[in-house]
C-alpha cells in the first residue's frame, strides 16, 4: 500500500500520525504541522465527547473547521483512552461504563455511540470500537475480548451512517498468533477499506511485540492500509515498515519533546539540565525543521532549563519532523531497493547513540 485516499486528500505511507487528543497537537499549529509534512492528524472520541462535546465541533463542521487544521483526520474509538486512563467502570456486551475524568459523571459508550460521535467530530477515517486488554492477560479472557471485539465492529458497520468516512476494523488477540489468527478470521471477512493492529505496546517487550506484528502484517490485504496503533519509538517505526505497517501514530515525539528530549539519528538528546550548554550546533545538521534552522542546541537546552514555553514547542516540532522525515527516508530506501543496509545503517548509529 503506497498511497490511499480520503475525502480530503491523498496520502502517502508509510505516514506517521501526530496525535491531536483534544482538537490539537499540543503547542503546534495547523501550519507548522503541514510546514513539517503530517499527513493525516489523530483525533480521540474519548476526550472530544466529554469535552467539548461532539456537538460543538460539528457546529463548525467538523475537526477541520474547529482547529482549521484543513486534512484529513482519523478518530480513535474511545474504547482505549478509557481504558488506559483507567476509568473504565464495566464492560459488557452492550458496550462500556466509564466514570468521566472531567465530573466524575457516569457515562456509556457502545459501538452506536462511538460511531455517532465519530460521525459528528467528521473524521476521515474512523475506528471501529474494541476492547484492547491489559497486559498481561489470560488467553480465555483475550479469546473473549477479541469475539466481542468482532461483534461490536458488525454493530459499528450497522451504525454507520457516513459513506464518505472509512472505517478500519481493528484486529486484536494479544501476543498469542492462534489468538491474532482467531482475530483475523473473524476479522477480514468485513473486507473494511483498511485494518488496524491493536492490543500491542500495551506493556510487553518488543521482542514479544514485533513478531506479533509480523504475523499480522502477514496475513493482512497488502493492497488496503495496516495501521498499527499507538506505536512508536523511532525504531519501532523502522522495524513496523520492515514487517508491513503503512501507518503509526503515538504521543513520544511531543511528550518527550514536552519532557525536553530531542530525537536525532544518534539516539535522544536530553536538553535538560545535564544537556548542552555551550554547543552552537542545531540539533540536527540534516533537518529542515524551524527549530533546526533557526536554533542552536544552547540556546534551545537555556529554553528548556529557563522554563520558556518556546523550548517544549520547537522540541515538539523537531520530534514531529524527525519521524515525519524518518519514514521518508524508508519509503525512498523502499523506491530505491535499498531499505534493508538503509535500516541496518540507522539502526547501528541509532543503538550506538542511545547507549
Ligand atoms: N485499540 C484502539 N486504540 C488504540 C489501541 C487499541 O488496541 C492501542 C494499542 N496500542 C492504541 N490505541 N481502539
Ligand atoms: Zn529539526
Amino acid at each position: 500500500m503506497a498511497q490511499f485516499r480520503t475525502p480530503r486528500g491523498t496520502v502517502t505511507t508509510p505516514m506517521f500520525m501526530p496525535v491531536g487528543t483534544q482538537g490539537t497537537v499540543k503547542g503546534i499549529s495547523p501550519d507548522e504541522l503541514l510546514a513539517i509534512g503530517s499527513q493525516m492528524i489523530l483525533g480521540n472520541t474519548y476526550h472530544l465527547m466529554l469535552r467539548p462535546g461532539e456537538d460543538l465541533v460539528a457546529a463548525h463542521g467538523g475537526l477541520p473547521g474547529f482547529t482549521a487544521y484543513p486534512g484529513p483526520f482519523l478518530t480513535d474509538s474511545g474504547g482505549f483512552q478509557v481504558m488506559s486512563l483507567g476509568h473504565m467502570r464495566k464492560i459488557s456486551e452492550e458496550g462500556v461504563v466509564f466514570k468521566s475524568h472531567l465530573d466524575g459523571s457516569l457515562v456509556d459508550l457502545t459501538p452506536e455511540r462511538s460511531v455517532a460521535v465519530q460521525e459528528a467530530l467528521g473524521a476521515d477515517v474512523i475506528m471501529a470500537f474494541d476492547e484492547c486488554p491489559p497486559f498481561p492477560a489470560e488467553r480465555e479472557y483475550i479469546t473473549r475480548s477479541l469475539e466481542r471485539t468482532v461483534r461490536w465492529l458488525d454493530r459499528c458497520l450497522s451504525a454507520k451512517s457516513r459513506p464518505e468516512q472509512a472505517l478500519f476494523a481493528i484486529v486484536q488477540g494479544g501476543i498469542h498468533p492462534d489468538l491474532r489468527q482467531r482475530s483475523l478470521d473473524l476479522t477480514l471477512p468485513f473486507a473494511t477499506p483498511g485494518f488496524a493492529i491493536g492490543g500491542l505496546a500495551v506493556g510487553e517487550s518488543k521482542a514479544e511485540m514485533y513478531p506479533a506484528v509480523d504475523f499480522t502484517t502477514a496475513r493482512l490485504p497488502a493492497d488496503k492500509p495496516r495501521y498499527l496503533m499507538g506505536v512508536g519509538h523511532p525504531e519501532d517505526l523502522v522495524a513496523g515498515i520492515a514487517l508491513g505497517v503503512d501507518m503509526f501514530d503515538c504521543v513520544y515525539p511531543t511528550r518527550t519533546g514536552r519532557f525536553g528530549y530531542a530525537l536525532t539519528d544518534d539516539g535522544r538528546l536530553n536538553m535538560n539540565s545535564s544537556g548542552p550548554r555551550r554547543d552552537l550546533r542545531p540539533i540536527d545538521e540534516d533537518c529542515d525543521c524551524y527549530a533546526c534552522r533557526h536554533y542552536t542546541r544552547a540556546y534551545l537546552a537555556h529554553l528548556v532549563r529557563a522554563e520558556e514555553m518556546l523550548g517544549p514547542r520547537m522540541l515538539s516540532l523537531h520530534n514531529l519532523r524527525y519521524l515525519h522525515r524518518l519514514v521518508e527516508r524508508a519509503r525512498a530506501s523502499i523506491e530505491q531497493g535499498t531499505f534493508v543496509d538503509w535500516a541496518t545503517d540507522w539502526g547501528l548509529r541509532y543503538f550506538k547513540g542511545a547507549l
